[in-house]
């Protein structure tokens, strides 16, 4: 996918807009200049206004010009923008323009990215980093996706990779003079304190309720309870739209619905479910299974109950459940009994339970301070890192402990994308849309 073509894409969003911007990047980006206005590229880093021209001589639009040259530039080669006026008709002929010079083509999905990765302008997780910050759609995504474009993933995993270098160069050391007069013990012993460190460092690391990949995915919260608790109303009430059919007869939801919601930053995926109770009808009891399986899955639980159903037992692997009575527009809750009264026909109680609801997430995933691991292919890399390590410090020695660093160091190397494999590489772009 990288060669030496000068690449262009529209690099805004499709659809009329007051501004686009279109990007290109290669060793023709200064000629593409001089082919759309006419003119020799305006000075660095200026946006200047010119007229865009096609090949004919028909004037596309005024625009603004940039003009970056390598490797100050995002992709660390030449680089040109044309930020035009959004209209589709601008777009397609500015591309169409581009199109028909010599030695240009139409980027690939993640292209422009890749060849800032390829020239040295960002490493593997800041990359990833970038996607994530296009995609954020919550302030904690954004946060975290910013940390990472800002490299404190990288900090941390390069940290590590020095640490097992300097490891690996004791052990060689102790095998190149393993015959000559150089205490092999103490050497190796220094090796073998490092490795223990640094892996103690990495299951920490791991040991952290998967955070960054649900920061991305979102934090899942399964609403459970008895038939007719109210359980697709409060989803509605949240969701601030009927999204779940809502019905006086008992066993109405079957099917899992899921509701993207924004709370307080944190992306949040809540899921309404059938109502639990033994069932002879197998498509409720189908939805019941479903039910207890949501339970089990997601991270933070809510029981709700009413006065006419009652509170059940949460179900499901989660820490506490949010305890919920529903309709205390009829009735509150009964004496004694714990919970957060709501009610989900007049809205009475629902900032409690976000509230409830936020601060559950937040303290379910521990440390919201440090960089977290925010993807399976960071976790698989340190989970073979880990192995290895331990093996390393499990008693290996020689030749064979040398081979375990090796492997651990080249599972860091892979994470940052110190090594080249373009299996890596293929897998990490392909997630990018055209003109990233
Ligand atoms: N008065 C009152 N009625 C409510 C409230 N919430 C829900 N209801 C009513 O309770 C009945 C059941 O509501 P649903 O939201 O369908 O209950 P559910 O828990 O989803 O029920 P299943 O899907 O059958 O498990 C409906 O008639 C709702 O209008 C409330 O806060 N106050
Ligand atoms: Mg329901």
């Amino acid at each position: 996918m990288v060669g030496d073509d000068t690449i262009y894409a529209l690099a805004s969003g499709v659809g009329p807009a007051g501004v686009a911007v279109i990007r290109v990047s290669g060793a023709a980006a200064s000629r593409t200049i001089g082919a759309l206005t006419g003119r020799e590229v305006p000075a660095p880093r200026c946006l200047t206004l010119r007229v865009l021209r096609d090949g004919a001589g028909e004037v596309l639009d005024r625009g603004m010009v940039a003009w970056f040259p390598g490797p100050e530039s995002f992709t660390g080669e030449d680089v040109a923008e044309f930020q035009v006026h959004g209209g589709s008709s601008v777009v397609d002929g500015v591309l169409g323009a581009l199109g028909r010079l010599a030695d240009t083509r139409l980027a690939e999905p993640g292209e422009f990215t890749r060849r800032a990765f390829v020239n040295g302008k960002m490493d593997l997780t800041a990359a990833e980093g970038l996607a994530d910050l296009v995609a954020a759609r919550t302030a904690a995504q954004r946060r975290q996706a910013l940390s990472q474009m800002g490299g404190s993933l990288a900090g941390v995993y390069e940290g590590w990779r020095g640490e097992l270098v300097r490891a690996l160069g004791w052990v060689e050391v102790g095998l190149d003079f393993s015959d000559e007069d150089v205490p092999e013990n103490e050497l190796h012993q220094q090796a073998v304190e490092i490795l223990g460190a640094v892996r103690a460092q990495i299951a920490r690391h791991l040991d952290d309720r998967r955070r960054g990949e649900l920061v991305r995915e979102g934090f899942r919260v399964a609403i459970v309870g008895p038939p007719n608790a109210g359980k697709s109303s409060l989803l509605n009430r949240m969701a601030g739209r009927e999204v779940a059919i809502v019905s006086t007869r008992a066993g109405t939801t079957r099917d899992i619905i899921e509701v993207q919601l924004d709370l307080g930053g944190l992306p949040v995926t809540v899921c309404d479910t059938a109502g639990l109770r033994e069932t002879e009808e197998d498509v409720e009891a189908e939805g019941v299974r479903r039910a207890l399986k949501e339970a089990d899955r997601a991270g933070v639980v809510v029981a709700v109950g009413s006065a006419d159903t009652a509170l059940p037992e949460a179900p499901g692997r989660a820490a506490e459940p949010i305890r919920v009575w529903n309709k205390v527009d009829l009735q509150g809750r009964p004496a004694g009994a714990e919970g957060i009264e709501v009610s989900a026909m007049t809205g009475a109680g629902l900032d409690q339970l976000l509230g409830a609801l936020e601060q559950a997430v937040r303290s379910r995933y521990g440390d919201w301070e440090s960089p977290a691991v925010s993807r399976a292919r960071h976790r698989e890399a340190l989970e073979g890192c880990l192995a290895a390590l331990d093996r390393a410090v499990g008693g290996g020695s020689g030749e064979l402990l040398a081979e375990d660093v090796r492997f651990a160091v080249g599972c860091l190397g892979k994470l940052v994308g110190r090594v080249d494999l373009d299996s890596v590489l293929d897998g990490v772009f392909a997630e990018f849309c055209i003109g990233k």
